[in-house]
């Protein structure tokens, strides 16, 4: 038989035992068409995964290290810094022509046992958070798209959450940080992050207080991050997510969606992922539709490595992959909203 008259054949069985066809444009191209970012989470399955690895450098233009950065991984003794794994994603992006987000400087949680286990002067802690800010952020100056510089400041109520931050420093320790961050890498973009804050609500509205008077005072400070965690069935606003969205750009400020993803509950069917991949799109086609949304990034891309099933029993496939990293609809959703 002619070896020739197979190829189709092969290329068939290659499509149909992957599910995945090569000439799928990836979804960064055509993020990248429209002067966006697309992204996701990444762990360290980058060195252990090829599946993981490729699908990840296939599709996206950006990645978070989704714990890599946080402080207790980079800064585990007080006298000591660790970087190894942070190294080793910030690396893997740049092998893949991808940008870094930062993830996080400063957060109530992540926190790590030698700051937990005493007691902290205001003078002392003020050092030890522009120390720490300049030997992580400044270490990757330069590299680091953006920063996360203190990632979940606000309570429900948009007030500044307590915590040994605000406790010992008071409310402008958000702004002492975005200070050392600038001074540490002055090209990354400065972001406040935080969840449920897509509707227009006291914490959202706390949150436009706070950057506002930034804005104002000249604080630095160059965006806001929605993390956007929610739910299949969410009640989608899209006019209210707009419009909460358009406040922030008005102040010149940038949108980024930060950690989005959209927890099913279990069973799975057919209709929910469905209403997940509607959810998808529409969440996408308003960042799309406002300028000043330059980034898209969700909390990890296959249903294998998630959060969400140790945090919500019951909960799970949020992302757009499923476990044997084949595409789910939420995938095609994105694909079709980018192609347009
Ligand atoms: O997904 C992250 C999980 O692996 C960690 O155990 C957890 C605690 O560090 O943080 C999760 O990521 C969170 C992110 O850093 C901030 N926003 C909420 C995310 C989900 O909890």
């Amino acid at each position: 038989m002619n070896v020739l008259r197979i190829i189709p054949f092969l290329i068939f069985l290659s499509i149909a035992l992957t599910g995945y066809s090569a000439d799928e444009v990836p979804l960064r191209e055509l993020a990248a068409k429209r002067g966006m970012l697309i992204g996701a989470a990444a762990n360290m399955m980058i060195q252990r995964g090829t599946q993981y690895a490729e699908t990840l450098a296939r599709e996206m233009n950006i990645l978070t290290p989704e714990n890599e950065l946080k402080f207790h991984r980079t800064h585990p003794a007080e006298d000591r810094y660790d970087f190894q794994n942070a190294d080793a994603l910030v690396d893997f992006a740049e092998t893949n022509g991808m940008k870094v987000r930062g993830h996080t400087l400063i957060w109530h949680q992540s926190i790590p046992r030698w700051m937990r286990d005493r007691e902290w002067t205001r003078d002392e802690l003020l050092n030890v958070m522009r120390d720490h800010i300049q030997a992580v952020a400044g270490r990757y100056k330069g590299r680091i798209y953006a920063w996360d510089v203190v990632n979940e400041y606000f309570d429900n109520k948009g007030e500044p959450r307590k915590s040994l931050w605000s406790e010992t420093l008071g409310s402008a320790y958000m702004e002492y940080a975005h200070h050392f961050a600038l001074e540490a890498d002055p090209s990354a973009k400065l972001i406040v992050n935080e969840y449920d804050i897509e509707n227009i609500n006291a914490k959202s509205d706390g949150m436009y207080r706070r950057v506002k008077d930034y804005v104002d005072r000249g604080v630095p400070v160059d965006g806001v991050g929605f993390q956007m965690h929610v739910l299949y069935d969410w009640r989608f606003d899209a006019d209210e997510f707009a419009r909460n969205l358009q406040r922030f750009a008005d102040l010149g400020l940038e949108i980024h969606i930060t950690e989005l993803d959209v927890r099913i509950k279990q069973p799975v069917t057919p209709e929910k992922l469905k209403k997940q991949a509607d959810l998808y799109a529409a969440i996408l086609r308003t960042c799309l539709d406002q300028p000043a949304c330059k980034v898209f990034i969700m909390w990890g891309f296959t249903d294998r490595f998630s959060w969400i099933p140790f945090t919500f029993k019951g909960f799970g496939d949020g992302l757009i992959f499923d476990r044997d990293f084949q595409p789910k609809p939420a995938y095609e959703a994105i694909h079709e909203v980018l192609s347009r």
